[in-house]
């Protein structure tokens, strides 16, 4: 029989990843999206599934919504990525950063105690849980074993989210697992992230459209993977026979000024002529060091990082030169066009009448 995912979040880097992956794997896949004045569809646009994969608006402050997504979408698996997930913005909405990051996941929860205790459940947990404790215990990498010392609005919300789904677990037997994930980029990131944001720019100033790249915190060490191998992850952790948490990394730590540093060599130019401390991207609290140690993952799921630091880069910044030379001649971004899905593409509880 086909098996159906529901995945929250199907528009951002991840969910367009996921859904593209479990399409290969001949899933029907569902996805939740939040109603905007104009579709952000662009990745899924990208990864050439807009027209494979069946949408659902919901309002993730709202359970009913999320209710009638499980009933429309008959589930095996849910995957919930939808979260608001720059940290940065987190200081700026602290309060509905916690609804939208921490509390939905308790909705989806209770949706699926109600309506589907069976499916299996997965939940987007993070590495900026662990927060202090990365540097705390002089830089060696984190399992799940280790203690969390979030540092940001966000993170409280997703050791909320985390504690949560280990409630359920214990409590309703529902199988809900943790992904602990360390970052993860790739071209579908969101602009204002780190990495998209060097790669974005180094290429400008390459092409000649721009010369300056504005930073915060140069000395942030962050451990980073490549996202369409993250998903993999996500997935083999719902086909265990037990449900369990797992951290995902590289095992690698490299400082913002590493990737700026690597980013402009890639294309021949060096980054202290171009990159600028701005104290308008420095956070009121900023995680200093996260690598983690993902050997549980290999042991028991046979998953392992296949992309590591230099070869991310240089993904990111080929990709983003691409871009950059064929928007000069006149080629639109994906971003830039709107799509609509066709109608029979979205779903919503009036087909259930
Ligand atoms: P992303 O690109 O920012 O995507 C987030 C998704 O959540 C998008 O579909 C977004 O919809 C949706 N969303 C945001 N605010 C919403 C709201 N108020 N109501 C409904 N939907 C909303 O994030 P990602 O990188 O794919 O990450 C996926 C998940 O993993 C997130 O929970 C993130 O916190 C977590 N995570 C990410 C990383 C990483 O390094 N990427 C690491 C660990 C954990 P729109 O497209 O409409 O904005
Ligand atoms: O920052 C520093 C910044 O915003 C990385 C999310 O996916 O991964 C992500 O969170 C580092 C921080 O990612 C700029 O201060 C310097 O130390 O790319 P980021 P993040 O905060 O690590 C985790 C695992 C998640 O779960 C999150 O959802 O880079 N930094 N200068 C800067 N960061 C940004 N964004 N912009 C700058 O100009």
């Amino acid at each position: 029989m086909v098996k159906r995912a529901l995945i929250t979040g199907i528009t951002g880097q991840d969910g367009a990843y996921l859904a593209k992956f479990l399409l290969e794997k001949g899933y029907e896949v569902f996805g939740t999206y939040r109603r905007l004045s104009t579709p952000n569809f662009w990745r899924l646009e990208y990864l050439g599934i807009f027209d494979k994969v069946n949408l659902i608006p919901v309002e993730l402050s709202d359970t009913g919504s999320i209710v009638e997504a499980l009933k429309i979408s008959e589930p095996d698996e849910v995957y919930h990525l939808a979260a608001q997930s720059f940290v940065e913005a987190s200081f700026e909405s602290p309060v509905a950063t916690g609804d939208i990051t921490g509390l939905a996941t308790t909705r989806i929860l209770e949706a699926i105690r109600q309506v589907c205790l069976d499916v299996k459940f997965y939940n987007a947990a993070t590495s900026e849980m662990f927060g202090a404790t990365g540097f705390l215990n002089g830089g060696k990498p984190l399992s799940e074993n280790d203690v969390f010392r979030p540092m940001s609005p966000y993170a409280a919300a997703k050791l909320y989210g985390y504690w949560i789904t280990k409630i359920y677990r214990e409590g309703y037997k529902i199988f809900a697992v943790n992904g602990i994930l360390f970052n993860h980029e790739s071209p579908l990131r969101g602009l204002e992230f780190v990495t998209r944001k060097i790669a974005n720019e180094v290429a400008k100033i390459k092409l000649g459209l721009s010369n300056e790249l504005r930073l915060g915190n140069l000395n942030a060490k962050r451990d980073w993977g490549y996202a369409p191998e993250y998903v993999e992850s996500m997935w083999l952790m719902l086909q265990r026979d037990e449900p369990d948490d797992y951290v995902i990394a590289t095992g690698e730590a490299h400082s913002v000024k590493e990737f700026a540093e690597s980013a402009f060599e890639i294309v021949g130019l060096n980054w202290e002529d171009h990159v600028r401390v701005d104290k308008r991207f420095i956070r009121p609290l900023d995680v200093p060091h996260l690598v983690g140690d993902y050997s549980k993952a290999e042991r028991v799921l046979g998953w392992k990082p296949r992309t590591k630091f230099n070869k991310l880069v240089e993904i990111m910044v080929r990709e983003e030169v691409g871009r950059w030379s064929r928007w000069l001649k006149g080629e639109r971004f994906p971003w830039d066009a709107p799509n609509y899905p066709s109608e029979n593409r979205i779903l919503t509880r009036a087909l259930r009448m």
